[in-house]
């Protein structure tokens, strides 16, 4: 057996291991044939040695969705060159995207199943390559033993960002037997805005840029930098042809510089602001009450609530001026108007959700709903998912998610109530509570990153107290696998099938290289995982990710050798019905084919009636966000995007883009640099009331910066990593997320 060297930590970087001289000498030749994988029926990339071919993928590297695909050349088994995928819907690559090449390539990549032998806790956990044979095996024979001794509701099964995996886990998961099934939107993401969507709406509704529309309001989303393919062209493209555009957002961004109206709000104060904007449609005459009274319940309630939110007291609590919020309110009332609702943000605040709906209500009360010009509701097949949750309802037989039974299993049943009731993500944010309270013993994580939660340490010990657990990744990352039994390697997006891709109507299949090493595509890990835990090879489609993704393809009238021969298009699939507007008025949104929303009553509920049920206000009432204090005056913004950057990924894999900003840089505004003294590229110490420890970081001067604002970056590791300044408390109830992007702080 072959020892790992220890991966250690050097000034907040993630060293990978590095193997052995005399693994390496090992590695060639041995077991190799183990990790290759060739399914039948589709292409799969040259031996090599021969000459150069084109290949197709997907680009993974920032996780928004829906991907930009990539053309690549390669020659052999080894890819030389790629470029934009001319033909996909998304096809302009970003520096991020251009960088998995390097990723790809990068010598300290994770490529054998890795299995602990030292003790947890010791310094080093005497790492040893094993097979993978002997990986699943102990993966089924300890997930069955707690199963046998504890119920398979025990056993967390979780995905990281990475959300192509998603699918074939949550199926594990559901055939195992365990509801606890997360994922990182379950943690903290966007998942959270669609759920105070579904509260009112019964379910997301969406704003992209809209060529009818006269006016869009953009909340808390820089997709200029987070989704920047085609998003900021098309925005130019309709700013051209006349349209208006409001933007709400603390920082003057790239999406901001191009508003006709930006209101700078105070972070956290976005529900007063949304108020006040309510206030003002009623007060002015400017609802639409032949569309509210048809098709909303609670307006009355709503009316008698928008009372307190004078233009005057939205100045004072959001610091935009009453004249900008009233003038919001109009230019938006004058319609066709669409909306585009925060990313990650707002979300990510104590009273995240209740702020979302809010606006949101905005839209049904100028009557902008799912019309010419306004947000709209996809009309998606009553079996289809978004691919991040599952695909179809039938591959991962959502149904027995949501029987009583399950839901009552799951660990968010008491602290997150209404997310238990109307989500089939479980949440597992009070995962330290209930690995204390016995609730989970085992972990079985695909792309985890303990870096995702506040106060990680508790999140790390969490893990190494459960009889067992394991993650698959890219890399080996020593703040989240140090106590883990065994870290497996994951194949990347060059080197795997599936998942297919799916854009607006059209879909995408992939022709791949080989893994290097002995690394497996996640679809395999899980199936291979699925049928040595259950016994039912067929079940999980004999491991193999191609025959998986037939499976839900056969039912759409195609499938991926189809998908393959058409590349490099990529087509339509005529499973997709094609868009079409005032569905709710057809009778085209509920699954009983009446006419109406999803909702429980049927009709958008500014008073949401499951919030109701679980003891919460029913409207989505404000409540302010912790605001800065005498000794914490700045407020800190953890964790907005950079257009090199994505979470705590690129830094390490992909070294071209760590050359663009090696060290956290916070950006903060000229007047308050100048208070303390501060110029651009001083080290700064930042300190939290929620923390003891102190982070660093490196001052950026900037008007992006709204003054009395600390903007910064998270994912960072070692002292330059924020997530210890946000407290593991004033969560929002109504989704289980943390308040991450807001708390006070002082540098
Ligand atoms: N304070 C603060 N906290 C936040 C946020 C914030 O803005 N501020 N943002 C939240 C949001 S929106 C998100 S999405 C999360 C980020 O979610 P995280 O899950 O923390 O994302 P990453 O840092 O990208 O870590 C993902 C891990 O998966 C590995 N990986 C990548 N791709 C794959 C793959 O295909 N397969 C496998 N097996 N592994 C893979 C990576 O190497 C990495 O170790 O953080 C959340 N937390
Ligand atoms: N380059 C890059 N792209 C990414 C990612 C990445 O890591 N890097 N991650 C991907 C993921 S997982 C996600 S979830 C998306 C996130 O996509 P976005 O949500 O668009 O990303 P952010 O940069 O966090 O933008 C949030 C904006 O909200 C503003 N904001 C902060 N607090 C408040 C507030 O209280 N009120 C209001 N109104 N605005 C506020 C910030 O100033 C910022 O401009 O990006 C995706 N794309
Ligand atoms: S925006 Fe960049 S990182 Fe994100 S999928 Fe596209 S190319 Fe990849
Ligand atoms: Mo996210």
């Amino acid at each position: 057996m072959v020892k790992w060297r220890i991966p250690v930590l050097q000034g907040g970087e993630c060293v990978n291991p590095s193997v052995s001289r005399r693994t390496l000498i090992q590695g060639v030749g041995a077991g190799f044939a183990a990790g290759l994988f060739q399914p039948a029926a589709v292409h799969a990339a040259p031996a090599a040695g021969e000459g150069e071919w084109s290949g197709w993928t997907i680009c993974d590297s920032c996780n928004h969705m829906p991907m930009c695909g990539i053309h690549f050349r390669a020659r052999g088994n080894t890819v030389i060159r790629i470029e934009n995928w001319k033909e996909h819907p998304n096809h302009f690559l970003c520096s991020k995207g251009i960088a998995t090449l390097q990723r790809l390539y990068n010598p300290n990549r994770l490529l054998y199943p890795l299995k602990r032998t030292a003790p947890k806790e010791a310094a080093d956990p005497g790492w040893v390559r094993i097979s993978w044979d002997e990986a699943i095996k102990m993966i089924a024979e300890r997930l069955n033993a707690v199963k046998a001794k504890y119920g398979a509701d025990r056993v967390l099964f979780y995905c990281g960002d990475p959300k192509e995996p998603r699918p074939p886990v949550m199926r594990l998961a559901r055939y195992f037997g365990s509801p606890n099934y997360c994922c990182e939107s379950s943690v903290a993401c966007n998942l959270a805005y669609v759920h105070a969507l579904e509260l009112s709406y019964g379910q997301e509704i969406s704003g992209g840029p809209n060529p009818k529309a006269k006016c869009t309001m953009i909340v808390g989303k820089n997709g200029a930098w987070a989704s920047p393919h085609g998003f900021f062209r098309n925005l130019l493209a309709q700013k051209a042809r006349g349209l208006k555009l409001i933007v709400v957002d603390p920082r003057r961004m790239k999406v901001a510089e191009q508003a006709d109206l930006h209101l700078q709000v105070r972070p956290g104060t976005d529900g007063a602001l949304a108020w006040g904007m309510i206030r003002v449609l009623v007060k002015e005459g400017l609802v639409k009450r032949d569309f509210v009274e048809k098709w909303c319940t609670g307006y009355e309630e709503l009316v008698k609530y928008a009372e307190a939110f004078t233009p005057e007291f939205v100045e004072k609590e959001t610091g935009v001026p009453a004249a900008d919020v009233v003038e919001a309110a109009r230019l938006f009332a004058d319609g066709p108007s669409s909306m585009m609702l925060p990313g990650q943000s707002v979300p990510h605040q104590g009273n995240g959700c209740n702020n979302v709906r809010a606006y949101s209500l905005l839209m049904a009360l100028t009557g902008n709903v799912d019309n010419k010009g306004g947000s709209t509701f996809a009309n998606w097949p009553e079996d289809y998912l978004r691919w991040d949750e599952g695909y179809t309802k039938s591959f991962i037989d959502q149904k027995w998610f949501n029987e009583p039974e399950q839901k009552t299993k799951r660990i968010d049943r008491e602290f997150a109530p209404v997310w238990n009731e109307l989500q089939v993500l479980c949440s597992p944010n009070k995962l330290p509570e209930m690995v204390k309270a016995g609730r989970i013993r085992a972990f079985a994580g695909f792309g985890t990153n303990v870096l995702i939660w506040p106060s990680p340490d508790e999140y790390k010990a969490a893990i190494r107290a459960m009889d067992f657990s394991f993650a698959t990744d890219y890399f080996y990352r020593d703040d989240t696998h140090h106590d883990m039994d065994l870290v497996l390697p994951a194949a990347m997006n060059f080197e795997r099938y599936a998942p297919f891709g799916v854009h607006g109507r059209k879909v995408s299949a992939r022709k791949p290289v080989k893994p290097l090493g002995e690394a497996w595509e996640d679809w395999k890990i899980a199936l291979t995982i699925g049928a040595a835990a259950t016994g039912d090879s067929k079940l999980f489609f004999d491991g193999d990710p191609v025959k998986a993704c037939d499976s839900i393809l056969g039912p759409w009238g195609t499938s991926y050798a189809e998908r393959q021969a058409m590349l490099p298009a990529v087509n339509v699939c005529e499973w997709f019905p094609k868009p079409e507007t005032e569905k709710y008025a057809k009778g085209l949104l509920r699954f009983d084919g009446k006419p109406g929303f999803r909702t429980p009553s049927g009709k958008i509920e500014f008073v949401s009636s499951v919030q109701a049920k679980h003891g919460f206000p029913g409207l989505p009432v404000y409540e302010r966000a912790p605001q800065p204090t005498k000794e914490f005056p700045l407020k800190l913004i953890n964790g907005t995007r950079r257009p090199y950057i994505t979470h705590s990924k690129t830094r390490s894999d992909q070294p071209y883009l760590l050359e663009l900003e090696p060290e956290s840089v916070i950006n903060m505004n000229p007047a308050d640099c100048a208070e303390r003294g501060l110029k651009e590229s001083d080290r700064v110490w930042i300190l939290s009331p929620y923390s003891k420890t102190k982070v660093r970081a490196k001052v950026r001067v900037t008007l992006l910066a709204r003054k009395g604002l600390v903007d910064a970056q998270y994912g960072w590791r070692g002292d330059q990593e924020t997530q210890v300044l946000i407290p593991r408390f004033g969560w929002d109830p109504i989704s289980g997320y943390p308040a991450a992007t807001t708390s006070a702080s002082r540098s």
